[in-house]
């Protein structure tokens, strides 16, 4: 899928946010939600999208929305890092699937990282 076109109100993380699909809820405000990525690429990987914006990627988020969304980002890592104690974390973020997006609904990644762990998948 390319930059452009409309929000699918189908898309997975819509259907996490409706309750159709579950989800392992890591920390939840009205805003975003942070919640565990099902196929993680290493223990805790954790992902965070907002509850009310439909913006599909980085360009088209509402800026009070990427605020609150950076927000919940660092105060998850802070939690993640307190939890599992990793040596580092990634913070990842695709746009349109050239840029390695697959679900499009815009989402945060926070990948805890151990320098002798290899990343999964
Ligand atoms: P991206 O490539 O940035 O669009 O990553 C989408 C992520 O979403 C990917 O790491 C796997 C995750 N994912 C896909 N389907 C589900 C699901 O049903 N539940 C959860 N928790 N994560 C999902």
């Amino acid at each position: 899928m390319s930059l452009t076109g409309a929000y699918d109100p189908e898309n997975i993380f819509s259907k996490i946010l409706s309750g159709g699909i579950p989800s392992v809820k890591v920390w939840e405000d009205e805003d975003v939600l942070a919640f565990m990525d099902v196929f993680p690429q290493s223990e805790g990987h954790v992902l965070v999208i907002s509850k009310t914006s439909r913006a599909r990627n980085l360009l088209e988020v509402e800026p009070e929305v990427l605020a609150k969304l950076t927000a919940a980002v660092q105060r998850t890592a802070k939690a993640v890092t307190k939890a599992l104690e990793p040596e580092g974390f990634s913070i990842m973020q695709f746009n349109g699937e050239a840029g390695g997006q697959t679900v499009y609904h815009l989402h945060f990644h926070i990948i805890p990282r151990w320098s002798d762990r290899q990343l999964k998948g």
